[in-house]
Parts: structure tokens; C-alpha cells; sequence
């Protein structure tokens, strides 16, 4: 796909920003923006230049999770099941295990998927003034697209129940405290924090970045053993790159190392 028409794509300064663009639904999720978002996403992959994946929204919202209206409008006759294999589970998987740091830029309300959306991402930087549902209970649903495998995993068992639960909105200040984000600044300063934490990740070693998202993602769900087999493999793999050696050099001629993702 070469233009989209519900998303904008852009890439400076080896950061890519993909902005979610139905502000009028709080960029609510359709068939076709799910299709784009995955595609963006895919290229963001396929892109050498790019090293950071940036996602936000345009408008208030940030995401606002599945559009309503086009479900109602089809009420009855969709096939959930076969909507989650096809648009929402690819996506997630995509974006969770993207070789890049991704990291969600939260100008505004978060509600259902569109929270999955945010949690699959590595990092959250939320401007003030965010806020956070797991909406799916307030209308008979249940949290999907990893929701349940990244919630209790970031702010702990009984908050995500709560969450769940009651479908409770969380405003910006809890949601720092709970680690359900990273960083809450001031709305004005939202481009400005969250380029600049893209930025210095673009300026790290790209292949150890890889590894370390890999890595980190299965000490959470390995015992002890397990994880220090998996960190050895990679870090056999990360002391082999280039990377590694011109970064110890430059430590010694006090330098500042040029990471060639090699
Ligand atoms: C919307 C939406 C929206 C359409 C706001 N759709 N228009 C489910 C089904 C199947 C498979 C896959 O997965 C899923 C997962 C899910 O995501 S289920 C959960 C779906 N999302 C929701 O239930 C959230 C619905 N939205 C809200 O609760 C509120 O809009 C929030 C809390 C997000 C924001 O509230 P407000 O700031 O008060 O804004 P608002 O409600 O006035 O919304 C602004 C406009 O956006 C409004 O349109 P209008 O024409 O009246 O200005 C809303 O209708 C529209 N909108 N969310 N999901």
C-alpha cells in the first residue's frame, strides 16, 4: 500500500510515526484502518532506515478500540471469532514482536482494543489529560487482543481485574503510579519527550535492541533457568556484533559509538 486514507505514515530521523486519523470516532478501529495499520506496520518492519516505530492519534483520542458503528451495523451477522484471526490477533502479534522499540505516543482517551493497541507497544509516553478503560465489560464484552496478557502483566493481577472488571476509567496520574505508562507529561511537551526518548533509542545498537525486546518478553513468562539460557544465547549473539566492539572502543577513546546495526 503506497498512501493510506485512514492513517498517516511518516518517517524522520530514522523514527517512523504512524498516526491513527479518524479523529472524529477518537479513532475508533474500522476493518479498513485495521488493514492500513497492519500494513504501516509491516513496512515500518521491512524499512531499514527506520529503527523506532512512534504510534499516537490524531485528534483528542488516541484510539477509542473497535468502531461501534460499523459492528452495529452489521450486528448479529459478524463472525468475532474470525475478526480477531483476521484483523485484531496479526496486528498485535506485529506490533509485540516488531525488532524495533515501539513506543505509543497517548494524546487522549484509550478505551478497549484501542488499549491493546497501547499495552502491545514497548514504552507509553501519555500527555496529561489521558485516560484509560478496558471498556469491553461495559458492553457485554471481554478484554481482547492481548489486553489479558498485557495488563496484569504491567500494572499486576488486581488492577487488571479491577480494570476489567468494572471497566473503570483511569486518569493520568494513577496510570503513571500503577506503571500502566511510562512518562506523563504536559500536553504541550508530548512531541517534544516522546521524540526525544525515539531519538536516543534510534541512536542505540539496533540488534541488541531486537534482543533485548525478545528477551525481556520471555524472562516474563519463563522461570530462572529458562531466562539465563535465553539471555546467554543472545548475549553470545550481541558480544559477536560490530556494534558491540566499536562501542567498547569508543568507551576507551571516549567517544560517543556509532551503532551500525551490524
Ligand atoms: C465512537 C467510538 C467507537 C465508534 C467513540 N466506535 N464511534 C470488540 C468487538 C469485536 C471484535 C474486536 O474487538 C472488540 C474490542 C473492543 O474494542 S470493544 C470496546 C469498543 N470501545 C468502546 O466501547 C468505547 C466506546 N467509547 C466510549 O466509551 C467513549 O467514547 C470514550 C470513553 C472513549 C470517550 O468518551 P468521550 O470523551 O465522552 O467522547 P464521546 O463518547 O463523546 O465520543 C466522541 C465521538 O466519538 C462520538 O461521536 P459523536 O458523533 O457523538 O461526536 C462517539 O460516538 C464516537 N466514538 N468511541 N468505539
Amino acid at each position: 500500500m503506497d498512501s493510506y486514507q485512514w492513517l498517516e505514515l511518516e518517517v524522520a530521523e530514522r523514527v517512523a510515526t504512524i498516526a491513527l486519523n479518524r479523529p472524529e470516532t477518537l479513532n475508533a478501529l474500522t476493518d479498513g484502518l485495521l488493514k492500513e495499520l497492519t500494513d504501516a506496520v509491516k513496512s515500518v518492519e521491512k524499512n531499514p532506515e527506520v529503527r523506532v516505530l512512534v504510534l499516537t492519534g490524531r485528534g483528542r483520542g488516541f484510539c477509542s478500540g473497535q468502531d461501534l458503528k460499523s459492528f452495529q451495523d452489521s450486528a448479529g451477522e459478524r463472525d468475532i471469532g474470525a475478526h480477531l484471526d483476521q484483523f485484531y490477533h496479526p496486528l498485535i502479534r506485529k506490533l509485540a514482536t516488531l525488532e524495533k522499540p515501539t513506543i505509543a505516543m497517548i494524546n487522549g482517551v484509550v478505551a478497549g482494543a484501542g488499549m491493546s493497541l497501547a499495552l502491545a507497544c514497548d514504552l507509553r509516553v501519555a500527555a496529561e489529560g489521558a485516560r484509560f478503560s478496558q471498556a469491553f465489560v461495559r458492553i457485554g464484552l471481554v478484554p481482547d487482543s492481548g489486553s489479558t496478557y498485557f495488563l496484569p502483566r504491567l500494572i499486576g493481577y488486581s488492577r487488571a481485574l479491577e480494570m476489567a472488571m468494572t471497566g473503570m476509567m483511569v486518569d493520568d496520574q494513577t496510570a503513571l503510579n500503577w506503571g500502566l505508562i511510562n512518562r506523563l507529561v504536559p500536553k504541550e511537551q508530548l512531541e517534544q519527550e516522546t521524540y526525544s526518548l525515539a531519538r536516543s533509542l534510534a541512536s542505540g545498537p539496533p540488534l541488541a535492541l531486537g534482543m533485548i525486546k525478545r528477551g525481556i518478553a520471555w524472562g516474563a513468562s519463563h522461570d530462572l533457568n529458562d531466562a539465563m539460557e535465553r539471555e546467554k544465547d543472545f548475549q553470545i549473539e550481541a558480544a559477536r556484533t560490530e556494534d558491540h566492539a566499536e562501542a567498547v572502543k569508543a568507551f576507551f577513546t571516549k567517544q560517543v559509538p556509532q551503532f551500525r546495526g551490524r
